[in-house]
């Protein structure tokens, strides 16, 4: 077994789901390695225009992107960046880049050409894949920040906005005629993708996850789930699930997207979120699962437009990336009256860094329990003043997680990599306990990360920001709680000359300069000082209570 043995003191729950092997192949051969048997059948479909794809054409066509993109020059190893929203060509493109041993940094396609531009210059892009829709943006941050980079533009007509970029299409047509790669250089040990997180504290960094991380994070899942996962055989049955979790950001792209398509499903991908597309996709599909974060289980629940009906074939949800409560999912089952054991509820753990998930509450039965480490991975609660172990039900401690699916590190930052890597565990930055099942709650978060609709956002981000504006001279943001969103940013500042400066003023200058869902949504207030350790960090408990 690949776990060292608990040194002393510490107190280790295992897994309750047996013991991880998986195979050490790289990411793409994982995913197709059972296709044979439902090749024929859909991968991918648009839910709004319903262009799609076959899982043989989109095995087939990813090859030829990845002949195409090494044929250009880009070498395995070279980063290149996918800002892409929900397209059926988005997996393609993805997969693509995994076969030629390219890495993918996974870009919001809602950023700001700030945004976007710092991105591209931490990771040392060379090459972009967008889309027609958001190329204008894009081509600008890449003229900013990386002049020369190749851009590869997704969609049905390469315009004037484009004419210099490289459609995609044209990408699977050349490949097609090229020949196969002789043998790359693959390690398993790779670099295969580069998410961006905040972690703990600070700007977002480069989560280096390589393809063991990741192989072996879908791996975890299906042992874990192994007795609900039906895989199509002779075209006999086909999981559809509809793809709104924005595929750039770890739980879209590994738990939704790698995750069905190694299991056979049907994907119908939403370009962006919108009540009536969303529901017009509820509507007419027979829709077997739906991968969620806790605003839009509120959505279901509060839309008038959402009809029973529509859940008919749904037999699982999943909840993560921020808290979901009991009551979130009792209003849910009262609004529909839907059998509990026909549609289970069931609550997953994950982050970035740990490629993403970790624990998993299988039952559906304990709504708002993250339930226990999945199969591979253990976990630990450390409390975070004394250094000890918690050892009993119902007390709180930092949740560390430990197994293969943990990242590599942070790219070009071992500080950062230093802090959140200790004795091979991961510090998650999230206060946790077990009750007596050992199954977990988080209740708090100690990193300073807000989380807005499931969405990362980090305080020091829009602190830098906010710093930026002639009248300011500190600022400290916290995330409050909200009900649609879980929770918004708010600003304490502090200005140079009082009076000057109204605080909707800060909000508009913040407004425009970030994606949307970054603004201060929480308001601003000014302060006289802020809340400082002996060292100068804030302290951003203190900073929230002084809303109470
Ligand atoms: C309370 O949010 C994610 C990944 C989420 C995910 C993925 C696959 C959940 C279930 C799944 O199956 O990643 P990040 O890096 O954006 O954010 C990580 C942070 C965690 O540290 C924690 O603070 O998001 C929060 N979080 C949760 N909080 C994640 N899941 C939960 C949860 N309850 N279920």
């Amino acid at each position: 077994h690949y776990f060292p043995a608990p040194k002393k003191g510490e107190h280790i729950i295992d897994s309750p789901f047996g013991q991880l092997s998986y195979p050490e192949m790289p990411i793409h051969e994982y995913v197709w390695e059972t296709l044979q048997s439902y090749s024929h059948m859909i991968a991918t479909e648009c839910g709004v225009t319903g262009r799609k794809y076959t899982y043989a054409q989109a095995r087939d066509y990813s090859s030829y992107i990845a002949r195409s993109l090494l044929d250009m020059g880009l070498k395995p190893g070279d980063v290149l960046a996918i800002i892409l929203p929900n397209l059926p060509e988005s997996p393609i493109a993805f997969l693509g880049c995994l076969e030629a041993g390219i890495v993918i940094t996974s870009v919001n396609p809602i950023y700001t050409v700030d945004e976007i531009s710092k991105q591209l210059i931490s990771s040392g892009a060379k090459a972009v894949i967008t889309s027609t829709e958001i190329a204008e943006t894009v081509k600008s941050a890449v003229k900013q920040s990386m002049p020369g980079a190749k851009l590869i533009v997704v969609d049905d007509q390469v315009n004037s906005m484009t004419s210099d970029a490289i459609p995609f299409e044209d990408l699977i047509k050349k490949g097609k005629t090229l020949p196969v790669p002789s043998s790359r250089d693959f390690a398993f040990d790779n670099v295969a993708v580069l998410p961006y997180s905040s972690g703990t504290t600070g700007l977002p960094k480069g989560v280096m996850l390589s393809h063991r991380n990741i192989v072996a994070n879908l791996k975890m899942m299906a042992d874990t789930l192994k007795d609900d996962i039906l895989v199509p055989s002779n075209g006999v049955f086909q999981q559809i699930i509809p793809v709104i979790l924005p595929m750039y950001h770890i739980y879209g792209m590994v738990t939704v997207m790698l995750s069905k398509m190694t299991t056979g499903g049907k994907l119908i991908t939403l370009p962006k979120f919108t009540p009536e597309s969303y529901v017009r996709v509820l509507e007419r599909n027979p829709v077997t699962e739906l991968m969620l974060v806790p605003p839009i289980v509120l959505f279901l629940t509060s839309s008038k437009l959402v009809k029973k009906h529509f859940l008919d074939h749904v037999t699982y949800i999943t909840s993560g990336a921020a808290p979901l409560s009991d009551t979130d999912v009792e209003r849910f089952y009262e609004k529909f009256s839907i059998a509990r054991d026909k549609l289970k509820f069931r609550q997953g753990y994950g982050m970035t860094e740990s490629s993403p998930v970790s624990l998993y509450e299988k039952t559906g039965t304990k709504y708002s329990s993250i339930g226990r480490p999945i199969c591979g991975c253990q976990a630990r609660l450390v409390d975070p003043i004394t250094k000890k172990d918690v050892t009993t039900p119902r007390q709180t401690g930092e949740l560390w997680i430990r197994g293969p699916h943990v990242m590599k590190g942070y790219l070009n930052n071992q500080k950062a990599t230093e802090e959140t890597l200790q004795d091979g565990w991961l510090l998650t930055g999230d206060i946790a306990y077990f009750d007596e099942d050992s199954d977990f709650f988080i209740t708090d978060r100690l990193k300073e990360l807000i989380k807005v609709k499931g969405f990362q956002v980090a305080p020091a981000e829009l602190e830098a920001l906010i710093r930026t504006h002639p009248n300011v001279e500190e600022a400290g943001v916290v995330g409050i709680p909200d009900d649609r969103s879980g929770e918004v940013p708010m600003a304490f500042v502090v200005l140079k000359e009082k009076g000057a400066t109204k605080t909707e003023e800060i909000q508009d200058f913040v407004k425009g300069k970030v994606s949307e869902f970054k603004e201060l949504r929480g308001g601003v207030r000014f302060v006289d000082s802020l809340p400082k350790n002996p060292s100068g960090k804030i302290l951003r408990k203190k900073l929230k209570a002084l809303l109470e």
